[in-house]
C-alpha cells in the first residue's frame, strides 16, 4: 500500500530528524576568561602580540589541527617486531597524522618559545596559553612536547655543555626537519612512584668513559623520540651496583639508523592516550652518556618533572575547557521538554559549576606558568623559587583531579551521546584519566609537600602564607565588598595555620593528612589569586564571585587528630583489611 505524505506514520517522519552536533569554534575567541587572564598578567604591548598569535593559532586549531588530532586517534601506532624474513626490526609504525602533529608543534614553537624568550619573563605564559588551546586537539602530541621541554630544561639547568650545541638545539628547533622529541624513562616494573627503590637497570662503564645500559623500562611514552633521559645504577669494579641512581642521556638510534641496543618488547594496550606509542622496552647494552656527577640522578631528573607536571596541568585545563565549550554549544542546539537545554535553569547551573571549576584551574595553571617565567629570569628572588617548588605538585594534583571530574560531568551534559565513541567525546574522559597517574600520582604529589617541608626546614609555609597575606592586604583597601571576602580568607588562613602546627610536629600524622592539606592549600591559594584579580579592575564582578565562592568552600577539608591520629589510622586499616568491622 502506498502512503501519501499525510498518511506516513509519525514515527517514520521523526526518523528524518538529525541532531545538530556541537561545533568547535576558534578556541581562543571562545574563551573570554583566558583573554581576561592574559590582560591581567601581560603588559599591554606584549598582550597585543601574544593575543594576535593565539587568535591565529586558535583558527588553525579549529580549521586544521582538530581533524589531524582525531585522525591520530583513529590510526593508532602499531609495533612490527619482525620483518617478513624473520629479522627482529621492532618498528613502531605511527600515522601520518602523528607526524604532522610533530611538524606543527615545531612550527608553532610549542617547546621553543620559553627558550627563545622573545617576551622575557612572560614567555612561559605565552607558551602556556598555546599549550592550553592545543592540548585537546593535539592527538596527545602534547605528551612528547612535555618531555621535550623537560629535557631542554634539564640540559639548560644542569649546564650540560656537551649537549648544548647538539641535542638542545634540536629540542628547541622550529624547523620540522630538525626538531627532536625526548623520552623520560623512569618507571620500571618494581616501582614508578618509588623510582629509587625499584630501578634495576645497570650502567657499565666503557674504556672511552661512555656507559652501556642493561635493564628493562616498563613504561616509555613517545618511544619514537630521538633521545631520552633515563636512570640506572652504576656497576662498580667489584660487580656491586650503586645504591643511588645516576642520570644518563642516550640517543635511541645509532648513526646507521638501527636501534641503540634497544628492544621494543610491547606497545601498551591502554584505556586512553591510544595515539601515543607507550612501550615496554629492554636495554641490551645501549650506549649512553652520564650526566653530571654520579648518584645524583633523581635530583637531576626532577628538572624534567617540574616542567612535565606543568604541562600536565595545561593538558588538564585545556581538556576541561574543551568539553565545556562543546557542552555550552550543545545546550543551545539540543531540545528537551519543549525548550533548548540552556533554557533549563538546572542544566545551566550544572554548566556554571563546571565553568567555575575550569576557570579556577586555568587561573592556577597560568599563575604557576607566570611564576616559572619569573624564576627563569635571573633576577628572581629565592622566595619565588620556593613558591614554585611547593606550587608545582599542588597544581599537578589539583588540576588532574579536577579534569577527571569536570570531563566526566561534561560528558553527562550530552546525555547518551556523551557515551558514544563516534562523537569523539568519550576520548576526552579516557585521556583525562591518565592525568592524575603519570608524572607522579596524586599521593606522590601530596608527599612531595612533605619533601619540600623537610628540605626548606618549614620555610615554604611562611613564603606561601606571606603571598596570601599580601593579597589579603591589597584587597582590604580595594573596596568594602572585597574587604569582606579578604577578612574571611584571613580567618581561614589563621585557622589553617593552627591546624598545621600538630602536623608539623608529627610526621606520620602530616603524611596521613597530606592529601587533605594539599587540597586545602590549593583552595587557599586560588582564593587569594581571585582576590588579587578582583582588587584590580579587570572583570571585577566575576573575580569577586569566584573569590567568595572559593573562600566559602575552604572550611572543613582538614580534620584534626581524630582523623589522622594513631587510632584513626588503625581504624582505616581495620575498615579496609579486617573482617572484624
Ligand atoms: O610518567 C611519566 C611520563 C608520562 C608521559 C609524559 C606526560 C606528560 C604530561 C603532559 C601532557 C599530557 S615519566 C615518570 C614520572 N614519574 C614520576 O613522576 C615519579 C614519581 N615519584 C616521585 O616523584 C618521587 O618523589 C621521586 C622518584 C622523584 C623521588 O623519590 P625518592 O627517591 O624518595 O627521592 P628523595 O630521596 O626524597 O629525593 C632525591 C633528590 C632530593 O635532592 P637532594 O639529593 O639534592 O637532597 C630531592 O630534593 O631529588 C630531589 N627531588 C626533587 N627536586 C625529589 N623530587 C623532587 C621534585 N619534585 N623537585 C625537585
Ligand atoms: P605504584 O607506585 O605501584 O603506585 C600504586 C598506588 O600506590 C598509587 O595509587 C600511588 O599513589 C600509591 N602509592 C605509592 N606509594 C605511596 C606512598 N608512599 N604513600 C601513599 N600512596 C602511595 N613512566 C615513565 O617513566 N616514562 C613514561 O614515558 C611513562 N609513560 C606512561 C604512560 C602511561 C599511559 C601511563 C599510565 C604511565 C606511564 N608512565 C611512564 C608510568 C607512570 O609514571 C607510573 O605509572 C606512575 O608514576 C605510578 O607508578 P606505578 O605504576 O609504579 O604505581
Amino acid at each position: 500500500k502506498l502512503y501519501s505524505l499525510f498518511q506516513v506514520p509519525q514515527c517514520l517522519i521523526n526518523r528524518e530528524y538529525s541532531q545538530s552536533p556541537p561545533t568547535l569554534e576558534n578556541p581562543y575567541r571562545a574563551e573570554d576568561f583566558l583573554r581576561i587572564l592574559l590582560v591581567e598578567y601581560l603588559p599591554p604591548h606584549i598582550f597585543d602580540i601574544v593575543s594576535k598569535d593565539l587568535k591565529r593559532f586558535g583558527k588553525r586549531i579549529a580549521n586544521e589541527i582538530e581533524a589531524i588530532g582525531l585522525q591520530a586517534e583513529l590510526e593508532q601506532p602499531v609495533l612490527v617486531q619482525y620483518s617478513a624474513w624473520g629479522e627482529r626490526i621492532d618498528q613502531v609504525m605511527t600515522s601520518h597524522a602523528w607526524k604532522q602533529l610533530k611538524d606543527i608543534s615545531a612550527e608553532e614553537g610549542l617547546v621553543s618559545i620559553p627558550y627563545e624568550r622573545t617576551h622575557g619573563e612572560y614567555s612561559r605564559i605565552h607558551q602556556a596559553a598555546k599549550l592550553h588551546l592545543f592540548s585537546p586537539s593535539s592527538g596527545l602530541y602534547n605528551c612528547p612536547l612535555a618531555m621535550t621541554d623537560g629535557a631542554a630544561k634539564l640540559i639548560k639547568e644542569e649546564n650540560i655543555t656537551s649537549l648544548m650545541s647538539t641535542a638542545f638545539l634540536s629540542l628547541i628547533s622550529r624547523k620540522p626537519t630538525e626538531f627532536w622529541t625526548s623520552g623520560q624513562w623512569m618507571t620500571e616494573r618494581m616501582g614508578g612512584s618509588d623510582v629509587s627503590g625499584g630501578t634495576e637497570t645497570v650502567a657499565v662503564k666503557q674504556i672511552d668513559e661512555s656507559y652501556k645500559l642493561y635493564g628493562q623500562k616498563w613504561f616509555t611514552s613517545a618511544v619514537d623520540s630521538e633521545m631520552a633521559f633515563t636512570l640506572a645504577r652504576i656497576q662498580q669494579p667489584d660487580q656491586s651496583n650503586d645504591k643511588q641512581l645516576s642520570l644518563f642521556y642516550l640517543e635511541t638510534k645509532l648513526e646507521n639508523g638501527t636501534y641503540n641496543a634497544i628492544q621494543i618488547d610491547k606497545l601498551k594496550n591502554k584505556l586512553g592516550t591510544r595515539q601515543l606509542p607507550t612501550a615496554e622496552l629492554t636495554l641490551t647494552g645501549s650506549v649512553a652518556q652520564i650526566i653530571g656527577r654520579p648518584k645524583r640522578g633523581v635530583s637531576q631528573i626532577s628538572h624534567m618533572l617540574t616542567i612535565t607536571r606543568l604541562h600536565n596541568s595545561l593538558a588538564a585545563t585545556g581538556a576541561m575547557r574543551r568539553i565545556l565549550q562543546l557542552a555550552c554549544d550543545y545546550a543551545k542546539k539540543r531540545q528537551a521538554f519543549g525548550s533548548p537545554l540552556f533554557k533549563h535553569p538546572l542544566h545551566v547551573r550544572t554548566l556554571a559549576n563546571l565553568e567555575i571549576r575550569t576557570i579556577k584551574a586555568t587561573a592556577f595553571a597560568l599563575d604557576v606558568s607566570r611564576l616559572m617565567g619569573l624564576v627563569e629570569d635571573s633576577r628572581s628572588s629565592n622566595n619565588n623559587i620556593i613558591l614554585l617548588r611547593i606550587l608545582t605538585p599542588l597544581l599537578k594534583m589539583y588540576t588532574a583531579k579536577e579534569a577527571v571530574h569536570v570531563i566526566s560531568e561534561g560528558l553527562e551534559c550530552f546525555g547518551g551521546q556523551g557515551y558514544i565513541e563516534d562523537t569523539g567525546l568519550p576520548r576526552l574522559l579516557r585521556d583525562a584519566q591518565v592525568l592524575p597517574i603519570w608524572e607522579g600520582t596524586t599521593n606522590i604529589q601530596c608527599l612531595d609537600v612533605l619533601r619540600v617541608h623537610a628540605s626548606t626546614d618549614g620555610e615554604w609555609f611562611s613564603v606561601f602564607s606571606d603571598v596570601i597575606k599580601q593579597r589579603i592586604r591589597k584587597a582590604s583597601s580595594a573596596g568594602t565588598d572585597i574587604a569582606c571576602i579578604a577578612e574571611k580568607l584571613s580567618g581561614d588562613l589563621t585557622m589553617f595555620t593552627m591546624l598545621m602546627e600538630p602536623m608539623f610536629a608529627d610526621s606520620v600524622m602530616f603524611e596521613t593528612a597530606s592529601r587533605d592539606i594539599a587540597f586545602r592549600l590549593c583552595n587557599l591559594y586560588i582564593s587569594s589569586l581571585f582576590l588579587e584579580y578582583a582588587s584590580t579592575k579587570n572583570a571585577r564582578r566575576i573575580m569577586m564571585y569566584i573569590a567568595d565562592q572559593t573562600t566559602n568552600q575552604i572550611s572543613t577539608t582538614v580534620g584534626g587528630i581524630h582523623e589522622y591520629g594513631e587510632s584513626a589510622r588503625k581504624g582505616n586499616l581495620q575498615l579496609l583489611y579486617s573482617k572484624d568491622k
